[in-house]
């Protein structure tokens, strides 16, 4: 059986959080200025997606599943940083495009083998008091938290990468061809729509390879919606050569040759052009002279036009070179339309800072603030006295008074209230 094909899935990825900071003292018995030296706590890991050649789908993910790179561990005492989280990294065929759910933003495209794509960062570790010693405070009892790991709601789909894209009608053949040439071993049968999903298989000769994808029938108005529709043909968007094959033994192949290059055409002209062979199926069913004449028909053809049996494996030999010699030409040709396809990950932009009213207070929302007020035990009179102060720095005083804010009003940041001092 032919893997089973997975072409989009549903993920949440988190990065690891930060490891905690750590408040510790000096213990120099002797040395009534022991300072402050709670080191860092270790980063946390990414959630990185690598393209891996051998990866063909994307069926190992489970739909809607939760994965998460490893936390960054506490610092310690004596100025010891936590060690930082693994990285945890998903493998997934190259041809993967990956969004983020939120938006539907593309955060980026796997198209190479071996090509990396961080969805997820860990988080920072938090500092150590040592790094808050300063001229007020020479031995601080806090520390900072670790930084909670990024978490997203992604996407992943995947555009099959072959270099021959096998369309036709229901029937005519096309997975009878697909296991006849490569290692695949898709779903044969005598009634149509039997290929709901694409197949792929790789013909490998002499060193060479080349990925075969065998996909649903296409049928009169499929860009309307019927049968099974057109949208599959992505899959093929970015193959260098289109494998048009015909059931010869039809009572109207002309009219069925016409019909998938509509249905291509309605779809994609561009794809359409890319029709480098017509393949007259079945002509164990027929007599001979049969493709030729139907060459004539269909005149001028976009490419070579040939008889097989692909179930008797009649002429496959014939195919198989015609299909090294397209493919190989197409490679040259390709222009660097792949390389322009950005991989682009767009920094997602940090919330500002926003001061709503809202009846007796003032609500404060925006990422940096957020972050201070996560980052620090509110408990503990020191860190609360250092964040009011950073809070001041980032221009929050100016903000708050500009809405309208005076000193003894309650401003809340997140579930917090504090009294605004001015
Ligand atoms: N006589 C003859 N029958 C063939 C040949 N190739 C395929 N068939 C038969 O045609 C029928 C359809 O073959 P499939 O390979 O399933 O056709 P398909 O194009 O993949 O069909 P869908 O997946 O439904 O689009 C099967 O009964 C095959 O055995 C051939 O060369 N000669
Ligand atoms: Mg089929």
């Amino acid at each position: 059986m032919a893997r089973p094909f997975v072409d989009e899935v549903l993920l949440t990825v988190r990065g690891g959080d930060g490891g905690d900071g750590c408040t510790s003292f000096e213990r120099e018995p002797h040395n009534s200025k022991a300072g402050p030296d709670g080191g860092d706590g270790g980063t946390g890991g990414d959630v990185i997606l690598q393209a891996v050649e051998q990866v063909n789908t994307l069926s190992h993910l489970n739909q809607k599943s939760l994965l998460t790179a490893e936390d960054g561990s506490r610092g310690g005492s004596n100025r010891k940083r936590g060690a930082s989280g693994d990285d945890l990294t998903i493998k997934v065929p190259t041809g993967t495009s990956v969004y983020n759910q939120k938006n539907n933003k593309l955060l980026g495209e796997l198209l190479e083998d071996g090509q990396t794509l961080k969805v997820a960062s860990g988080g920072s570790g938090g500092r150590g008091n040592r790094c808050f010693r300063s001229s007020r405070n020479q031995a601080p009892r806090f520390h900072e938290f670790g930084e909670t790991g990024e978490e997203k709601d992604i996407r992943i789909e995947l555009k099959l990468i072959a270099d021959v894209g096998i369309v036709g009608l229901p029937n005519a053949g096309k997975s009878t061809l697909l296991a006849h040439l490569t290692n695949a071993h898709p779903r044969v049968a005598g009634h149509p729509f039997t290929t709901i999903n694409p197949n792929l298989g790789v013909l490998e000769e002499d060193f060479r390879r080349l990925t075969l994808c065998d996909l649903p029938g296409l049928v009169n108005d499929a860009h309307k919606g019927a049968g099974l529709g057109i949208q599959f043909l992505r899959h093929i968007d970015r193959t260098g050569v289109l494998l048009h094959l015909v059931d010869i033994s039809s009572r109207t192949p002309v009219d069925d040759y016409r019909v998938v290059r509509e249905e291509l055409q309605a779809y994609n002209p561009q794809l359409a052009e890319k029709t480098a062979l017509v393949v007259c199926n079945k002509i164990d069913l027929v007599d001979s002279g049969e493709v030729e004449i139907f060459a004539e028909d269909i005149a001028p053809a976009p490419g070579p036009v040939i008889g097989i049996s692909a179930q008797e494996r009649t002429n496959l030999d014939l195919l198989r070179q015609q299909l090294w010699k397209l493919a190989e030409s197409a490679k040259t040709d390709e222009t660097d339309d792949s390389k322009t396809e950005e991989k682009v990950v767009r920094l997602e932009q940090q919330e500002p800072i926003k001061v709503i009213p809202h009846g007796d207070r003032y609500l404060l929302s925006g990422d940096r603030v957020s972050e201070l007020v996560q980052r620090f035990d509110l408990n503990n009179h020191e860190a609360l006295s250092y964040v009011r102060r950073r809070l001041l720095e980032i221009g929050l005083h100016k903000k708050l008074e500009k809405a309208g804010c005076r000193p003894g009003d309650t401003v809340q940041i997140g579930n917090r209230e504090f009294e605004y001092t001015g």
